[in-house]
């Protein structure tokens, strides 16, 4: 019997936004994650005797149509790892749309995991991150818990993840703010494939991230949330601008999401330690201590009463249950 895969979501701090190589997914810059411990995908899996994969996703079978990322995932493994057999995959994932998180870094890490049990492949954690990497760009990170490196690299053996804290010892919650659970019009993928084809400003993002990514390293290393903070809002703020010089422009933010970022620069001109970042969709995510985190949430609900929050801490990485 294999166990399952359980592996949890990531924030970045220092974001990911642009490949250099699309079929590997080969990042152009470094990326930062703090790995959450709320919520997660749990993935199993079996060799079955049968010419065609079969995807349960949260006990659902899924079609042709709607397995075909995860099945073009697998075939590229069989080809990788020189294997046939096809796959029995089930995984349920534990991280609602409601919550304001994208699945697929839980979702690929989980399932890279589950195929190196199932598979024998006796691949360390490195391996098993640039495994995870060629089913999504963020799911490199979500090997690992606490904070988190990805190593752009320059080919598929030299781009994966590192460990910089596992279990830090760091007053540091986050505090999701639930906006819209509608699917975005601009993917990740496409989005970031147009910043990097026409903003004017993506030379600028690289050189920006090497050197936040040194800066972050440094504050975490110090137990420095405020400066984590001020890091992680300037670096997320850079991100969104890349998306606004596109050409044509383009915008994850929706009304609430500037609420939210001013509500944030309200309260921490009133002294309390609140820094926002937002990834490619509406929802705000608000980096906070134990202290300042209900005092958020508060502000937050009372002001904006159609939003929901969801606070998380840190979180581990790969466990086999
Ligand atoms: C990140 N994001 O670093 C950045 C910040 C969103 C904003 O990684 O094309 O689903 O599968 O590699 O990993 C989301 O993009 O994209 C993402 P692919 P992915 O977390």
């Amino acid at each position: 019997m294999t166990k399952t895969a359980r592996a949890y979501t990531n924030i970045a701090l220092i974001k990911y936004w642009g490949k250099k190589d699309k079929q590997f997914k080969l990042p152009y810059t470094n990326s930062l994650s703090l790995t959450l411990d709320r919520f997660y995908t749990d993935t199993k899996s079996e060799v079955i005797d049968s010419d065609k994969d079969q995807i349960h996703l949260n006990g659902k079978l899924l079609n042709e149509q709607q397995s075909k990322r995860i099945v073009n995932y697998l075939d590229f493994v069989r080809n990788y790892f020189d294997f046939n057999e096809h796959l029995a995959i089930d995984s349920v994932n534990h991280v609602p749309t409601s919550a304001g998180f994208a699945s697929s870094a839980s979702g690929f890490a989980a399932l890279a995991a589950s195929i190196n049990q199932t598979m024998k492949l006796n691949l360390d954690d490195r391996s098993l991150s640039i495994l995870a990497r060629n089913g999504s760009g963020s799911a490199t990170r979500s090997i690992y818990g606490g904070f988190v490196e990805w190593i752009a690299g320059n080919s598929n053996d030299t781009s994966y993840a590192v460990p910089i804290d596992e279990h830090p010892n760091i007053d540091l919650s986050l505090l999701s703010v639930v906006i819209s659970q509608d699917t975005k019009k601009v993917s990740s993928t496409n989005g970031m494939e147009s910043s990097v084809k026409t903003s004017p400003f993506y030379d600028n993002w690289v050189t920006l991230v090497s050197s936040e990514i040194n800066e972050i390293k440094q504050a975490i290393a110090q137990k420095d949330v405020q400066k984590i903070g001020e890091l992680s809002e300037h670096n997320a703020m850079s991100m969104h601008a890349l998306t606004l010089s596109a050409n044509p422009s383009f915008t994850y933010f929706v009304p609430e999401t500037l609420q939210v970022i001013q509500l944030v620069k309200s309260l921490r001109s009133q002294g309390v330690l609140a820094y926002v970042t937002i990834d490619a969709g509406p929802n705000v995510k608000i980096i906070c201590t134990k202290e300042s985190t209900p005092i958020v949430q508060k502000y937050i609900e009372d002001n904006l009463p159609t939003v929901t929050t969801v606070v998380a801490n840190i979180g581990n990485g790969i466990q086999y249950i």
